[in-house]
């Protein structure tokens, strides 16, 4: 089908309650600058004067949902935490740690009840397997939120091998399946918020500016159409975000669930106002070429001077938020649920698009390290321009961090205090999209990589 982009920034959602201020606020490219930020343990504790809420956050152990978690929890949310520790397990498949050392669940959960007063309840299940045990819980806690960031996220792993590659998809869409069946089954109006990504969209294939979620079209004939905008997934992960997205599209037509997607960038950083208040606390940094984003990677090889590990030109751009925003933005997101009947809702979840390479120059300049250009492992366009709409999410009064060298600091103090718990030879990347990625990447050695500082 052809498609013909016709308003790229306008969701055309009559009932939508951001229609109105759609058009207003900014368009991110590339250039965009907006404010820096301080992480202070103490300036974002104060309950925010919403209504308080029951939350269940599905994955609330990793990287994202640990802080998001804390975040609810400060704002006076009440909040139950679900995980399988399915990631902690794929660390010891892999033979590989957070830099960080998380502490185990319970420790994590108490630690925050000394710091704060406050409970937080952590049940161990599987969302995609344990689906009597995932109704009753949603019958017992009837929450008004459920946030789901229970799935595999690393593309890199999806891509390593048919078992992973199958593993990704089970485990994903079963998720998102069994949550849209439980939600219905315990018959609790739950409102659905699902983290999902901006790869759903390709990166710049539109042709202009990314909308959120939804794109006008006109079909052969000329009839005009406002759809969801079509999929473009560059690895078995970013797929199984667009079969989400299908089933939420599903589910909401035929069930009339309550359902929010947001599509997050790249999320960098480590620690946020909560997580600093304990040791105990610390969120986890992932660092190795499976889970490492790029960003946090640059930031932790400049610290540790090993040679920046740009891979092809660099020429990829990509969306990035700090994960003091995507606690934020969750928050915002549960606040601003749709109404019942209508249609799914959808952010970006960004504050800027960056270069690779750009985003390799501002941690070279700061930290003195080489940047190295490595073959690329992964099957992606090597360059590749990138303007997103976030304009739901300013117009709703999200004010974005973005880089910022006094952050990068944030980073490398973390680094700077664990370094002695990275394995170097984890480093390079360890998974390839196809034959001829894997034969032009077959002289990289992980062997060879060093930490000088
Ligand atoms: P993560 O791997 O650190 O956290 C995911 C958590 O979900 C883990 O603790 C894992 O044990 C748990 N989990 C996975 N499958 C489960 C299952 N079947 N049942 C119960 N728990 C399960 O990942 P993250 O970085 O925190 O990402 C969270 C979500 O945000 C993901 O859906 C990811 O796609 C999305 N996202 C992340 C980023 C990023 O840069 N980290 C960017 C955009 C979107
Ligand atoms: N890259 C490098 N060097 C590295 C690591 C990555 O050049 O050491 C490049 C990659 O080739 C890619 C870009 O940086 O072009 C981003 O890679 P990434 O690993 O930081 O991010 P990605 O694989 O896209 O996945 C991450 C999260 C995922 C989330 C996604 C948001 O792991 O959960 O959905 O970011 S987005 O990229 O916007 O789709």
């Amino acid at each position: 089908m052809k498609f013909v982009l016709l308003l790229a920034a306008f969701a055309a959602d009559p009932t939508s309650a951001f229609t109105a201020g759609l058009l207003k606020g900014p368009s991110i490219s590339p250039s965009s600058s907006r404010k820096s930020f301080k992480l202070n343990a103490a300036a974002d504790g104060v309950a925010n004067g919403t209504d308080k809420k029951k939350i269940i956050v599905l994955g609330g152990d990793g990287f994202c949902g640990w802080p998001t978690s804390l975040y609810l929890s400060d704002q006076g949310h009440d909040v139950v935490i679900v995980d399988n520790l399915s990631r902690r397990n794929i660390d010891t498949e892999l033979g590989c740690d957070s830099l960080t050392p998380i502490q185990p669940p319970g420790v994590r959960v108490s630690a925050w009840k000394e710091v704060s007063g406050k409970d937080m309840k952590f049940v161990n299940l599987d969302v995609a397997k344990e689906y009597d045990l995932l109704v009753q819980l949603i019958k017992d806690e009837k929450p008004d939120s459920i946030v789901h960031f229970a799935e595999q996220r690393a593309a890199p792993y999806s891509m390593k091998n048919s078992k992973t590659k199958r593993y990704t998809v089970d485990n994903n869409v079963s998720g998102s399946n069994n949550l849209c069946c439980a939600v219905i089954d315990s018959e609790i109006d739950a409102h659905i918020v699902h983290l999902g990504t901006m790869g759903v969209y390709g990166y710049g294939t539109s042709g202009g500016e990314i909308p959120e979620g939804y794109i006008d079209i006109i079909l052969p004939g000329g009839r005009e159409a406002n759809i969801l905008h079509p999929a473009y997934p560059g690895s078995v992960y970013h797929a199984t975000k667009c079969l989400d997205a299908l089933l939420w599209q599903f589910y909401q037509k035929n069930d009339q669930l309550r359902i929010t997607d947001l599509h997050q960038g790249i999320v960098w950083g480590t620690n946020t106002p909560q997580t600093i208040k304990d040791e105990r606390l610390v969120n986890r940094f992932d660092y190795d070429g499976d889970y490492g984003t790029v960003l946090n990677r640059f930031l932790m090889q400049g610290a540790m001077g090993v040679p920046l590990t740009v891979y092809g030109t660099g020429g990829q751009t990509r969306g990035f938020i700090h994960i003091t925003d995507t606690a934020r933005c969750i928050e915002i997101a549960i606040n601003n649920p749709p109404k019942t009947g209508e249609r799914v809702e959808i952010f970006n979840q960004i504050a800027e698009t960056r270069r690779v390479r750009d985003v390799a120059k501002l941690v070279a300049d700061q930290t003195g390290v080489e940047v190295n250009l490595l073959p690329n492992p992964r099957q992606e366009a090597a360059e590749n321009e990138l303007e997103v709409s976030n304009r739901k999410f300013c117009n709703l009064g999200l004010d974005p961090i973005t880089l910022d060298a006094a952050l990068f600091d944030e980073v490398t103090e973390v680094v700077n205090k664990y370094k002695y718990r990275c394995d170097p030879t984890k480093i390079l990347p360890a998974s390839f999209w196809n034959k001829k990625r894997a034969e032009e990447c077959a002289s990289l050695d992980p062997s060879s990589v060093k930490i000088k500082v």
